[in-house]
């Protein structure tokens, strides 16, 4: 069986996305669940098995699963034929899997060191900073609509999400900026902002 601790409108919102894309809502079963926001409001929920107590969390027979970039993996990985990765063998799977983990050891720590305006010279030195990653971004979308070329994958799912949730981060450069627009055009992530906000008002009302 599986499982997913999601809060609206949070990371685990882009879970939500890619099941979604991958058309695989049937197959898993969503728990609302409370964080602590960057505000300070909401709690730790005791039912999340998070061992942060954070968010996403997908858990799969008793396994826990944390982490956006380990949670797609695992899950473009169990249902290939939703087509939201290359399967291993092609060409493309060595990108994917360096866009996944790049993501979450250098894309995020740096957008969050930038929105945190933190100078720390050493972690600068082995992160480098929002040039460099956007950089890396241009080169690829030079290439195809997708970071992978003509086809969409969860890494486009992944890698989009900062510059649309905040987007303040948003680079001024046309094709990071269309891309992220074609990533929002995507008729999931209405479907997603829908869930996400009906669930939100629920609980309020
Ligand atoms: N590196 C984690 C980050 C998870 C994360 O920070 N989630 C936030 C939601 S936006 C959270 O649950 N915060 C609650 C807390 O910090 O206690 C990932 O990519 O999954």
């Amino acid at each position: 069986m599986l499982t997913l601790f999601h809060a609206p409108q949070s990371r685990s919102s882009a879970i939500m996305l890619l099941i979604e894309e991958m058309g695989i809502a049937d197959k898993i079963t969503v728990e609302i669940t409370d964080i602590v926001r960057q505000d300070g409001s909401g709690h730790r929920d005791p039912a999340n098995p998070h061992p942060e107590g954070k968010v996403p969390c997908l858990v799969h027979d008793g396994t826990v699963i944390t982490e956006r970039g380990a949670i797609m993996l695992y899950l473009t990985a169990l249902f290939p034929e939703a087509g939201l990765a290359p399967r291993p063998g092609d060409a493309k799977r060595g990108a994917y899997l360096t866009w996944l983990f790049w993501y979450g050891s250098v894309m995020e720590p740096v957008l969050i060191l930038d929105w945190a305006k933190a100078e720390v010279p050493g972690v600068r030195a082995s992160l480098r900073g929002t040039a460099e990653i956007n950089d890396r971004l241009h080169s690829a979308l030079a290439k195809g609509p997708w970071l992978l070329g003509e086809e969409f994958s969860a890494a486009d799912v992944l890698c989009h999400t900062p510059f649309a949730f905040y987007p303040p981060s948003m680079p001024d450069d046309p094709l990071i900026r269309d891309w992220v627009a074609r990533c929002q055009a995507r008729a999931s992530v209405g479907r997603v902002k829908e869930q996400d906000a009906a669930t939100l008002a629920a609980r309020a009302a």
